[in-house]
């Protein structure tokens, strides 16, 4: 059976188009996990910025966006609750602004945009996030999926 052109038009437009669309479900994981207060409906609550150069959400991703990408392609059977994790627990400084993303999210600036960054010296934010619980409060309540594969 031949398929008409135009079919093959409009289903490559809806797999572009779909793959250009922000993500709802990553955003309400990382709200839900990062501890934010407030609507997950309400872009005040976490931008698109928090990940996404535009606040439109898609590509690009800012510097922590990719470090979640990162993530990904270094875990492919994480999901985004375990790509989240593992990216706080780096301590990695996406942003290169003088704070560790994790700090970044404790004190809900932007962790990969170095014009925005914590107001606190970064001492005094570190002992405070470390006595709140470090990384580890933003474990996802999720394990990890474990990793059978003997190719070491
Ligand atoms: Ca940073």
């Amino acid at each position: 059976m031949k398929i008409p052109t135009k079919n093959i038009l409009l289903l490559g437009f809806c797999l572009v188009f779909s793959s250009v669309q922000a993500r709802p479900p990553y955003r309400l994981q990382a709200i839900a996990q990062f501890h934010f207060e407030g609507s997950p409906l309400k872009k005040s609550t976490m931008a698109c910025t928090f990940c996404h150069i535009n606040d439109t959400g898609g590509a690009p991703w800012n510097p922590f966006g990719e470090s979640i990408k990162a993530a990904f392609r270094a875990n492919p059977k994480w999901g985004i609750a375990d790509a989240l994790q593992g990216v706080m627990a780096a301590m990695k400084d996406s942003d290169k602004d003088g704070y560790e993303d994790a700090l970044e999210v404790f004190a809900h600036t932007l962790p990969g945009d170095a014009k925005s960054k914590p107001k606190e010296d970064h001492k005094v934010l570190l002992e405070r996030f470390m006595a709140a619980g470090g990384p580890d409060q933003y474990k996802s309540n999720k394990a990890a999926p474990v990793d059978s594969s003997d190719d070491e």
